[in-house]
């Protein structure tokens, strides 16, 4: 069981992400929860504002310490200690891996606050404890890249993917690219299924995939193999 917590001031564009049929799935069973949680909430004043005017000029607004403050503390106040983390999303933090996916996947309870690229107050990054970025490209603002580690985070939890969904993932490949994969028809144009996939013969086939995975691997992402994506 995991929760996560996202708090965002465009809580609308996680409506049809939740509604992926696997995500979908894994909240009916309960096993996965999502609390979206709208930054305008806890926004300060009559117009609950979120943003304001850069101390020291300049142009744009920056996110507001307080309403970000109050907001966490209200979603955390019931937290068990060690069982939850407080990831802010912005470009500047480390980037995201498969790595880390696995260790967020241990805990209870997740807060994903989405930055935006506007610009944040600096104190904001207190409240956290950690920084991630999901790559080296700038976004909006942190939501598509909180989707990125909820998809990446849930499906790692106990249960959540079914036993075949699993092991075809989970046999010796992992941490290797996909073997390659051809459905119907055998020869399209010309363009034909390698002929061992048709052969019948399990053992070969799975020889065949394991050598393929591994060529894949060494042609496209020999830094998944020397680790140095890390
Ligand atoms: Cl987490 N936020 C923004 N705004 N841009 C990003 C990112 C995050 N990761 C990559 N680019």
């Amino acid at each position: 069981m995991i929760n996560f917590h996202i708090l965002t001031l465009f809580p609308d564009l996680f409506e049809g992400f939740l509604k992926e049929s696997i995500l979908a799935r894994a909240q009916k069973q309960g096993l996965v929860k999502i609390n979206v949680c709208n930054l305008r909430d806890w926004g300060v004043g009559k117009h609950h504002q979120v943003d304001d005017s850069p101390y020291g000029g300049g142009t744009g607004m920056v996110l507001m310490m307080e309403p970000v403050d109050l907001a966490v503390k209200e979603i955390t106040k019931d937290w068990i200690p060690k069982k939850n983390r407080k990831i802010l999303l912005t470009p500047q933090g480390k980037i995201y891996n498969q790595k880390k996916a696995g260790d967020l996947a241990k805990y209870e309870d997740i807060l994903l606050i989405c930055g935006r690229y506007e610009g944040f107050d600096e104190r904001i990054r207190g409240l956290v404890d950690e920084e991630l970025s999901i790559g080296n490209y700038i976004l909006n603002g942190g939501e598509v890249a909180a989707m990125a580690v909820v998809e990446s985070v849930f499906r790692l939890v106990p249960r959540v993917l079914t036993k075949e969904e699993a092991t075809r993932i989970e046999t010796f490949h992992d941490g290797l690219l996909e073997y390659p994969q051809y459905t119907r028809p055998e020869d399209y144009y010309g363009k034909m299924v390698p002929s061992v996939l048709l052969s019948g013969n399990h053992a070969k086939i799975e020889k065949w995939r394991n050598e393929q995975a591994i060529k894949k691997t060494i042609e496209k992402r020999p830094d998944l193999l020397d680790g140095r994506e890390d």
